[in-house]
């Protein structure tokens, strides 16, 4: 994928604050420091376009990025969502996250699938799968990624993402992040979830 621009457009901790939408969006969900502003640079070819860190926690609120690409041509946002189950925070905070999340995926009209993202040596787990369930239930699609591949030897991924997929019943994609592994195919998948075809040269607007 030939990405023509990508640049931060706006972060809000309410979700009125998000700047109405105008085109197709796609968010990234999952646990806290699973790799998801990672993965989300990764496809954007971008080192540092969406911030990073080693410590859990990181991203707190919404997070609203425009990105432009070639063949197909298209507009597209990305949303970064600050990731839950982090322990150590307290029970005010996960209580705020879980009600701005859900504010976040039933009131965003433009929002096309959410990215559900795990770390290939865990898999889905308890607040991942609950988070699946509640997608279904509001029939929002969800797009199942297993990240952080390249932590597993060469001859250790393939089955690796084959027992996540088993696990969950459903095709996950399996990705590195940070290596950019199997982030073409990844693409493809976004963009078909967006509604935005391959011969499609027209911008999408909702
Ligand atoms: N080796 C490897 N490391 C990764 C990968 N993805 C993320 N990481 C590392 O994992 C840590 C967390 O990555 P982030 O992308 O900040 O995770 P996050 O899910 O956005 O974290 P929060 O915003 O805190 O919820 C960082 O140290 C990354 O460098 C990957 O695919 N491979
Ligand atoms: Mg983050």
């Amino acid at each position: 994928m030939k990405i023509r621009d990508a640049t931060f457009l706006a972060s809000a901790d309410i979700v009125t604050g998000l700047p109405a939408p105008v085109f197709a969006e796609i968010a990234f969900a999952g646990r806290s420091n699973v790799g998801k502003s990672s993965l989300m640079n990764g496809l954007l070819v971008r080192k540092n376009l969406v911030r990073t860190s080693g410590k859990p926690g990181c991203t707190r609120a919404l997070n609203l990025f425009r990105i432009e690409t070639l063949e197909p041509e298209a507009t597209i946002d990305f949303v970064d969502l600050p990731g839950y189950g982090y322990a150590r925070r307290s029970k005010t905070e996960r209580k705020a996250w879980g009600e701005l999340i859900e504010k976040f995926l039933v009131t965003r009209p433009g929002l096309r699938a959410v990215v559900c993202i795990v770390d290939v040596r865990r898999g889905f787990e308890r607040d991942d799968r609950e988070l699946i369930e509640f997608l279904n239930h509001i029939n929002l699609r969800s797009i199942l990624v297993a990240t952080k591949l390249d932590k597993l030897p060469k001859n250790e991924q393939k089955l690796a993402v084959q027992a996540v997929t088993k696990a969950i019943g459903r095709p996950v994609h399996g990705v590195s992040g940070v290596k950019r592994d199997g982030l073409d195919k990844l693409w493809r998948t976004l963009l078909r979830a967006a509604s935005i075809g391959e011969t499609d040269g027209a911008k999408q607007k909702l």
